[in-house]
C-alpha cells in the first residue's frame, strides 16, 4: 500500500495525537495517517532567525510528524499576508478587507518553494501526495518543478470565489495555474467546484474533458466535491465520557430551566458573529415574553491575534454584546453570555447537548463542522433544532435544518422563534435525517473518497509533471 503524505500549513505533534481540544482537520489527518501511514509535513508554527530547512521528525501516536520552522519574514508575508489577510477574506467574498500587496504574494510563492525544497527529498516514488488548503496551493508545481512524479491532489477547506471576486487578484492566472499540477483537486460542495470550473472555462479558455476532467494551460485536473464531515459515532460517544456528562450537568444546573441557544466558532469576520448577536437582540426586542426565558451562549475562541481585522472583529464582538447584555439584561438573567475559552471536545459535546438550539449561522464558510457535531451530541429523545445558513457548505447537505439567510436579521429571528417552538415529533423528524447524513458522510467517508482518488491517479499512470 502506499504511503501518504500529508502536507498542511500547520502540524504539530499534540494536533497529531488528535488531542481532545483539536479541532476536526487535525483529527482528519491524524486518523489518516495511523491508516495509511505515511508522514505528515508543515511549519512547526515556530519561528527561526533565519530559514534553514531543518526538518524535526517525531513520531507521535503512530503519525510520523515532520516540521520546520520559518522565519519572521515568511510568517508576516505568507502566513498573516498572503494566506490570512489576502486569500482568506478574498475566498470569503470579502474583498472590502482583501490586501493586495505585493510583498505578501512574494512571500506566499517563497514559503511554498522553500517548504516543497525542504519536503521534496522525502518523498518516495510510491507515496501519494495530499496538500492541504489556501496556504499551500502552489505546493504542488513546486513540488513537480523538483522532479515530483506522484499522485497528488490538494483540498480546499474554505470556499472558492466566484470568478467575478477571484480576477481583483493580482496574478489570479497564476494560482490557478498551480491548481493543475495536481491530480485531483477537492471542494467542499459542488457550488465552490462549479466556480472553479467557471473560471477555467471563463477565464482561462479551458474545456472539460469527455471523462469530465478539466483541461487548460496545456495540463488536466479531475475536479470534485469531498464534502469533509466529522467522527459522527467519535463525537456522539464524548457525551458519555466523564467530562462530556460533567459539563452536560453543569449547563443544565446553570440553564435554570431556560432554553438555551449554542454558537461555537472560531472568532473571525467570516462566521457571522456580529449579525447573530442582533438577530438574538431582535429576537427579544420582538418577543418581550422570551426575555429571561432564553439565553445564548457564545464560545468564540481568539485567533489569527496578529492579523489586524481579527483585533477589531473581537473588540467590536465584545463591545455589542455589552451593548445588548446592558440594555436587556435583569438581575437573574442576561441574554448573551460571551465566552471566549477553549473547550475541549468533551466539553463541547456536553454543551451541544445542553443546548436547545445551535446558531450556525456564517456569511460564508467552506464547510462547517460545528453544525455536525451539534447533530451528532444530541438526544434523540429529545434533539435539539440546528439553524443554519445557507452560505455554510453544510447546507448543501443538511436540508432539514432551519436555513437561513444570515444577513436578514429578521429572518434568522423568525427562524429561531420556529425553532424554539418546534413540536417534538418534527424535531425528532429533522433530527433523524440530519444525523442519517452526518453518519454516512462521515470523516472516513471524505478521507477513503479521497484517497481513493489519489489511488486512481496513481494507477491510471498519469504523470502531470
Ligand atoms: P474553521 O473555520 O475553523 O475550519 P469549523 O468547520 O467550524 O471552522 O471547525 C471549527 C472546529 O473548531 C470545530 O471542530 C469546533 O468544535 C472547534 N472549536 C471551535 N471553537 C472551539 C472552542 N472554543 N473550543 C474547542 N473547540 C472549538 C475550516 C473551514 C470550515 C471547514 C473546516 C474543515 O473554515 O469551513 O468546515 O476547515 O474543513
Amino acid at each position: 500500500m502506499s504511503r501518504l503524505i500529508v502536507v498542511s500549513n500547520r502540524v504539530s505533534p499534540t494536533q497529531a495525537q488528535g488531542a481532545s481540544s483539536q479541532g476536526g482537520l487535525a483529527m482528519a489527518i491524524s486518523a489518516a495517517l495511523r491508516e495509511y501511514g505515511g508522514i505528515w509535513f508543515g511549519w512547526s508554527g515556530q519561528a527561526a532567525p533565519a530559514f534553514t530547512g531543518t526538518i524535526a521528525m517525531q513520531k507521535v501516536d503512530g503519525v510520523t510528524v515532520a516540521t520546520t520552522d520559518l522565519d519572521d519574514q515568511d510568517i508576516q508575508e505568507y502566513y498573516n499576508g498572503y494566506a490570512n489577510r489576502t486569500l482568506w477574506p478574498l475566498f470569503h467574498y470579502r474583498i472590502d478587507l482583501t490586501a493586495y500587496d505585493r510583498s505578501y504574494g512574494a512571500g506566499y510563492a517563497r514559503v511554498n518553494g522553500r517548504l516543497a525544497e525542504t519536503l521534496h527529498p522525502l518523498i518516495e516514488p510510491d507515496d501519494l501526495v495530499w496538500v492541504q488548503d489556501y496556504h499551500l496551493i502552489p505546493m504542488g508545481r513546486e513540488l513537480r518543478e523538483r522532479g515530483a512524479a506522484n499522485a497528488m491532489g490538494f483540498f480546499l477547506h474554505i470556499p472558492w470565489p466566484a470568478r467575478e471576486l477571484l480576477v481583483t487578484l493580482p496574478r489570479h492566472r497564476d494560482l490557478v495555474e498551480a491548481m493543475f499540477h495536481y491530480d485531483v483537486v477537492g471542494f467542499q460542495t459542488a457550488e465552490w467546484c462549479d466556480a472553479f470550473k467557471a473560471y477555467v472555462l471563463h477565464e482561462a479558455g479551458g474545456t472539460i474533458l469527455p471523462d469530465g476532467r478539466l483541461s487548460a494551460f496545456g495540463r488536466t485536473v479531475r475536479a470534485e466535491a469531498f464534502p469533509i464531515g466529522i467522527d459522527a459515532q467519535g463525537f456522539r460517544h464524548l457525551c458519555d465520557t466523564p467530562g462530556g456528562q460533567a459539563s452536560f450537568q453543569r449547563m443544565v444546573e446553570s440553564k435554570a430551566g431556560r432554553r438555551m441557544l449554542i454558537g461555537v466558532d472560531r472568532l473571525d469576520y467570516s462566521k457571522g458573529l456580529e449579525e447573530r448577536f442582533l438577530a438574538f437582540e431582535r429576537l427579544l426586542q420582538d418577543h418581550p415574553s422570551l426575555r429571561r426565558e432564553v439565553f445564548m451562549l457564545q464560545i468564540s475562541t481568539h485567533s489569527r491575534e496578529d492579523v489586524p481585522e481579527y483585533q477589531e472583529i473581537a473588540s467590536r464582538l465584545d463591545a455589542l454584546s455589552g451593548r445588548i447584555n446592558g440594555a436587556m439584561a435583569e438581575m437573574d438573567w442576561v441574554p448573551i453570555r460571551n465566552v471566549h475559552r477553549l473547550h475541549t471536545r468533551e466539553e463541547l459535546a456536553g454543551l451541544y447537548r445542553a443546548a436547545d438550539v445551535a446558531l450556525v449561522t456564517p456569511l460564508r464558510d467552506g464547510m462547517n463542522l460545528v453544525a455536525k457535531e451539534f447533530v451528532a451530541a444530541q438526544d434523540e429523545a429529545d434533539p435539539g433544532v440546528l439553524v443554519l445558513s445557507r452560505f455554510a457548505g453544510a447546507a448543501a447537505q443538511m436540508r432539514e435544518a432551519l436555513i437561513v439567510n444570515p444577513f436578514a436579521r429578521e429572518d434568522v429571528a423568525d427562524a429561531i422563534k420556529r425553532a424554539l417552538g418546534m413540536p417534538l415529533e418534527e424535531r425528532q423528524r429533522r433530527w433523524r435525517a440530519l444525523m442519517d447524513g452526518v453518519e454516512t458522510d462521515d470523516l472516513m467517508a471524505w478521507r477513503d473518497s479521497f484517497v481513493h482518488g489519489l489511488q486512481q491517479a496513481r494507477d491510471a499512470g498519469r504523470q502531470t509533471g
